[in-house]
């Protein structure tokens, strides 16, 4: 074995020659390994020995894509296209050897071997877009000249893999290898050998080449559904597009082009950067890796209503028995026959088996009798937001459940440590706020109270990623991280709407900067009486004049806007401008033109201040994770990386005097955080804080 930079070597497996990458842990393609890689050619073609080469990792998978820590620095030669020139033209066969993930530059690396191999369990995939980006070392120009632009199309503009079977009858690969791979791609070699099979160059390759427009035309059209507001799948799309209508070498020369452009635009940056953050939220300083986990075999929730049954769903989900427990034995039929009306859509939707269904049923039990979670390791109480109701719970709970038990409370806003001081056994108490609708949001604010002991966090922790939600470690207050960031917002669109911003004007605004909906017509969805009492009710806000007025939302077909019976597109409702009008005369609001450009700052800004006062009171671990909230919990579109990306990006400096001019004209709603006024007197950004 013959060791060519510290991540590659070269090994003889009699005349064949093994180029072996060992880069943990994903065996990305970092400097050591393209050099590694293309002297471990040339070096095997000087090799009189070596009849043919096989491209092998260690370690769990095949490379998953360059190194994306190295984007953004100055590039070091040699580059990963010009190393896989070097693959594609070598007189020798090339045959890579996948398992685990073949992903983005490691796919492309398979593409320019003359050969493929496989285990059943490998995936292949090019998920660069998903980083703001485009394949760049030549995968928009080979896969559509291996498989068909149609194929190649979904794979390079969306990022989702493929498997092994599909790979193989697509024509991806061209074997899957049973049993040892290095021997199965050793004995396949041989076979190319024996069989004096041509080298397939996949660059040469142009029978597939399907070049009718309409295949992008319709593709556009899908795409403009799944991917408003992103740069990089129509980026995708005409690279392919490219690679059916162009020479080898002008569709590399543009895919070239369109990477350099996307990698140096505020997208990418911003899926870069989010892709890191998703997996540093896990990290929490203070919690060590070896932090003894505690075993959750059996989970008990109470209340079977929205949020339980979602909660249920999750667990189960993911093989877990739930015990589920309500007031009444009608609350619980009706929350269980919910659950099961879910599956029956997802199965009708030949998303999952009825045997599957039955079985995720089977691991439900219901009950009226809290005593029945005596034997359970993790209970979440997801009842109504009453803090005395809360209170009674885990007092019952603490005397039923067996020591050892996690007592969680699924509120969105109550202090977590009020509820744990009702037990004798406070540090196994910890907030799960899981967002609506619980089984399809990934977001969960993990919620450490004052005593939470560190095995409970960290089992929470990893039962988060067992039942696959993005876990995000808070601190307690008022609404935790998530909402009351929120509140910031749903604040500044009362007063912009009594102010004189056009309902439609505001939705349309937060629409078009990514968000999945306006927040006046989110308002609608949720339901315009949620936190209203018809007994307090005073007329004095919008929300009261709305509710008094039986104007609900979506809910009863009229909330801001109308909606036709059965329909969620809003139309005009004159009669609530004028309720708009009225209220705002009352109060002395004298209606003016606002910007566009005010709404943003007017709707955005103030999130970001916030997030600057829950980082200052170490109620959040660091800004990147309240990133990963609002991405995942509040529709924040991720090519804009998150709120506290945002404010580096337009540059804190900025936000501040803009905070200030704001706070000057409307009071102290927009008194800068101390810790914004920090960073810019220090010339610091919010990165800087990233641990
Ligand atoms: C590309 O290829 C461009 C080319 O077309 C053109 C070039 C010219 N680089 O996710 P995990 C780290 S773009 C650097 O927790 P899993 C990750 O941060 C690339 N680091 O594991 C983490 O570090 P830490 C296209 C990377 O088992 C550790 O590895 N490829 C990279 O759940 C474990 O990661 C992609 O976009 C990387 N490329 O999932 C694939 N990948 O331990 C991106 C991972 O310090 N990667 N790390 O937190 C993935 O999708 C998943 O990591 C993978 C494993 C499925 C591979």
């Amino acid at each position: 074995m013959v060791a060519i930079t510290e991540a590659v070597s070269l090994e003889k497996e009699g005349d064949i020659g093994m180029l072996w990458i060992d880069n943990p842990p994903v065996n990305a393609l970092g400097f050591p390994v393209r050099k590694g890689m293309a002297d471990g050619i040339a070096m095997a073609m000087k090799d009189d020995g070596i009849k043919a080469i096989v491209v092998i990792c260690k370690g769990g998978t095949f490379c998953a894509g360059a190194d994306i820590r190295e984007f953004g620095k100055p590039p070091k030669e040699p580059h990963l296209p010009d190393v896989l020139t070097v693959f594609d033209e070598c007189t020798k066969p090339i045959i890579a050897a996948v398992h685990g993930t073949a992903f983005g530059g490691g796919l492309e690396t398979a593409l320019s071997s003359h050969f493929r191999v496989a285990v059943a369990t490998a995936q292949f995939g090019l998920p660069e877009v998903k980083l703001g980006l485009l394949p760049g070392a030549g995968g928009t120009q080979r896969l559509p000249r291996l498989i068909g632009p149609e194929k190649a199309l979904p794979m390079v503009a969306t990022g989702n893999p493929i498997g092994a079977a599909q790979a193989l009858k697509e024509g991806v690969i061209d074997e899957i290898v049973e049993g040892d791979l290095a021997q199965g791609a050793v004995a396949f070699a041989r076979k190319v050998l024996a069989e004096k099979r041509p080298l397939r160059q996949v660059s040469r390759m142009t029978d597939k080449l399907d070049k009718n427009p309409q295949i992008f035309a319709d593709y556009r059209k899908q795409l403009a559904k799944t991917a408003r507001g992103f740069e990089a799948p129509e980026a995708c799309v005409k690279a392919v597009e490219a690679a059916a209508n162009k020479p080898f070498a002008e569709g590399l020369k543009y895919e070239r082009e369109l990477f350099s452009q996307l990698m140096m635009g505020s997208q990418s940056a911003a899926q870069r950067y989010y892709f890191f953050a998703e997996r540093q939220v896990a990290k929490i300083p203070d919690i060590p890796k070896d932090t003894p986990l505690i075993d959750i075999k059996k989970v008990g929730i109470i209340g079977a209503g929205t949020m339980g049954g979602g909660i249920t769903m999750n667990f189960v989900n993911a093989g877990i028995p739930v015990t589920l427990v309500e007031a009444k034995q009608e609350f619980l039929d009706r929350g269980i026959g919910v659950i099961k009306k879910n599956y029956d859509i997802t199965a009708s939707k030949g998303k999952m088996t009825q045997e599957a269904v039955a079985k995720r049923m089977g691991l439900i039990k219901g009950t009226t009798k809290m005593e029945d979670l005596a034997d359970v390791d993790l209970v979440i109480e997801a009842v109504y937001e009453n803090m005395d109701l809360k209170k009674e719970i885990f007092g019952k709970l603490d005397a039923i459940c067996k020591p050892g038990a996690i007592l969680a409370t699924n509120t969105s806003y109550l202090n977590v440590d009020q509820i744990a001081a009702m037990t004798q056994r406070p540090e196994f108490v910890l907030g799960l706020h899981f967002f609506s609708p619980a089984n399809v949001m990934r977001l969960l604010e993990v919620v450490r109270g004052a005593k939470t002991a560190l095995p409970v966090l960290a089992t929470a922790m990893a039962i988060a990623k067992k039942i696959k939600k993005i876990a995000v470690m808070v601190g307690v207050c008022f609404g935790f991280a998530g909402n009351r960031m929120f509140a910031q917002r749903k604040r500044e669109v009362d007063k912009l709407v009594l102010e004189g911003a056009p309902i439609t004007q505001l939705d349309k605004v937060i629409y078009d900067f990514g968000f999945p909906m306006g927040p006046v017509a989110l308002l609608d969805l949720i339901g315009i009486d949620l936190g209203w009492s018809k007994e307090t009710s005073k007329g004095e806000t919008m929300q009261q004049i709305l509710c008094e007025a039986g104007r609900f939302g979506i809910k009863n077909n009229k909330g801001y806007y109308n909606y036709a019976e059965g329909s969620r597109a809003p139309k005009p409702a004159p009669e609530v401008d004028e309720m708009i009008k009225a209220l705002a005369k009352k109060k002395g609001y004298t209606p003016r033109a606002i910007s566009d450009e005010e709404i943003i700052q007017r709707c955005i800004y103030p999130i970001i201040n916030e997030g600057a006062k829950i980082l200052e009171e170490k109620i959040a671990v660091r800004p990147s994770d309240l990133d990963v909230i609002w991405v995942n919990g509040y529709g924040w579109p991720v090519y804009r990386g998150g709120p506290m990306f945002y404010a580096d990006l337009v540059g804190l400096d900025k936000v501040l005097a803009v905070m200030k001019q704001f706070q000057a004209k409307h009071g102290d709603d927009f008194k800068p955080a101390p810790l914004l006024e920090k960073l810019v007197k220090e010339g610091k950004n919010f990165a800087s804080l990233n641990v």
